[in-house]
């Protein structure tokens, strides 16, 4: 659609809504949706090597070690090739960002600032389909037969690391671990911050911003 590489980063805590905002970039923008956590749940559910290492670390709601998710990122990103992307859930602390940054030029990062309170209520309410990780919630986007995925007919499950004490925990790493990446982009003038309470108030000022920086 457009003829310009893109490559973005989308920054939120925990259930601020970046898969569900890049699932809207895919859809408008033809940008490849690149996502850590997918990817480390699919090798979960198939079982792999790389799942059964990642398994414990993401059901309490710790990072997965820096050296097994940076050589599966990378590895993603060399696939994808010359093609516009966006990067959700990584780069996730300090150490990742500076490896990603030695191999890529980022062109934007979306930041979304959505408050705490809106987050719990929100993950409460998240129904996966995990082996393709589309993501529904009851009230705001559901699935047209209750609990069923609407393109398989599979069943859907909840995220182990949705329980309210792991969601706590997830937040604050998330504050803690992301507060220094997001300075060192926001000093390369690199940050667009999208504050809300709704994807609906969100995704509008997104699209405007991508349309602005890819057709500009
Ligand atoms: P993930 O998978 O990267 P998180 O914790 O960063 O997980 P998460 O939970 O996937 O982020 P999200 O993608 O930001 O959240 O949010 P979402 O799924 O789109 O939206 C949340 C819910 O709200 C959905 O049900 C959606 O339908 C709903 N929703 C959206 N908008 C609205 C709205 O306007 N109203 C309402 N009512 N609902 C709405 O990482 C998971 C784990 O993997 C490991 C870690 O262990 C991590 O904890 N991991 C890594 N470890 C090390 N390094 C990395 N780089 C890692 N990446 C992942
Ligand atoms: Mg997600």
């Amino acid at each position: 659609m457009y003829t310009k590489i893109f490559r973005a980063v989308i920054i939120g805590a925990p259930g601020s809504g970046k898969g569900t905002i890049s699932e809207r970039i895919v859809k408008t923008f033809g940008f490849l949706h690149i996502s850590s956590g997918d990817i480390l749940r699919q090798n979960i559910i198939n079982n792999t090597d790389l799942g059964r290492k990642a398994q414990d670390f993401i059901n309490s709601g710790q990072l997965v070690p820096d050296e097994i998710v940076t050589k599966t990122m990378l590895a993603r990103i060399t696939e994808v090739g010359n093609k516009s992307y966006i990067l959700d859930g990584f780069p996730r602390n300090s150490a990742q960002a500076d490896i990603l940054s030695a191999r890529e030029q980022i062109d934007a990062v979306i930041n979304l600032n959505i408050p705490h309170d809106v987050i719990i209520s929100r993950v409460k309410n998240r129904w996966i389909h995990a082996p393709s990780g589309r993501v529904y919630n009851i009230g705001f986007d559901d699935p047209k037969v209750p609990g069923k995925d609407d393109v398989t007919g599979e069943r859907l499950t909840q995220r182990e690391d949705d329980k309210p004490e792991v969601v706590a925990k997830r937040l604050q790493l998330y504050d803690e671990l992301m507060s220094p990446v997001l300075a060192w982009y926001a000093e390369r003038g690199l940050v667009s911050s999208f504050k809300g309470r709704e994807t609906k108030e969100i995704w509008p000022r997104v699209e405007r911003f991508l349309k602005d920086k890819v057709q500009g």
